[in-house]
């Protein structure tokens, strides 16, 4: 089953469109793994995905460490996405993405700054064909991110545009699996979502404790919450977990 459709049937199926962003620190391995799943199992039925990031990555590593929290979201029938923002030249990258599917992983984040050539493409190639997603940042969620994602850039021949609408349309272009603007500029939600039609599924990172409205986020098109610590630092984080669900 392809991403897509494994995320999909998950958001049906718990009637949900809550990414966890399963962000544990910690310095004890076992202590880090376990935490990390029981927050998992707990919050697992108001849950479309979980989502892991590269700080997991360093503590665990990948084989027999989140190797196993990825098995245990299947287990669960949620798709687990690799936060790895892949960023680099195509022979690294494509390590990267190989061993992340290695790893059982369904999708991964990249930064479409590596451009297609020697750059992404090898990525894409991988994913498709092991019918993984690939979901480019377009607009990140930090107060900083304007600096670069609000350049006006120009564009061959055609009239000059802001970075992140060239990047929705290279999202577009290169057949992204979704894509990641940050839910602390609904506004850019909005304009991103007029570019893309209903097509692209947006994931949308940076609410609560960054600042961003779930609610306002989803009204301006996104169709994932991905949230981190509002869930897993909450005094129960079922409870944290099945309001955000609620809300969407
Ligand atoms: O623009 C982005 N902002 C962001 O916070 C792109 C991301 N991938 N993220 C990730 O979303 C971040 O790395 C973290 O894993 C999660 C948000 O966590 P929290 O602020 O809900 O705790």
């Amino acid at each position: 089953m392809s991403f897509l459709e494994k995320i999909r049937r998950a958001s049906e199926k718990n009637g949900s469109r809550i990414v966890l962003a399963l962000d544990l620190e910690g310095t004890e391995r076992k202590q880090l793994e376990e935490a990390s799943v029981d927050i998992l199992r707990n919050t697992s039925q108001h849950l479309c995905a979980v989502k892991i990031n590269r700080q997991l990555v360093l503590a665990l590593g990948l084989k027999g460490g989140v190797d196993s929290i990825v098995q245990v979201a299947h287990q669960l029938s949620l798709p687990a996405i690799m936060d790895a923002k892949l960023n680099d030249v195509g022979h690294t990258n494509e390590f990267m993405m190989r061993s992340y599917i290695e790893a059982g992983f369904d999708a991964v984040v990249a930064s479409p700054v590596a451009g297609w050539e020697g750059g992404l493409d090898g990525v894409f190639k991988l994913a498709n064909s092991h019918q993984k997603g690939v979901l480019l940042l377009v607009y990140m969620s930090n107060p900083g991110a304007a600096a670069f994602y609000s350049l006006t850039v120009g564009n061959g021949g055609k009239k000059p545009g802001l970075m992140f609408e060239r990047l929705t349309e290279l999202a577009v272009e290169w057949g992204a699996h979704g894509i990641v603007v940050g839910a602390t500029r609904p506004e850019i939600i909005s304009h991103v979502r007029e570019l893309t039609g209903l097509g692209m599924d947006i994931y949308t990172p940076g609410v609560a404790v960054q600042g961003g409205d779930a609610k306002k986020a989803l009204d301006a098109g996104a169709d994932y919450l991905i949230v981190g610590r509002a869930i897993y630092n909450a005094d129960d984080p079922a409870k944290a977990a099945k309001n955000f669900r609620d809300i969407t």
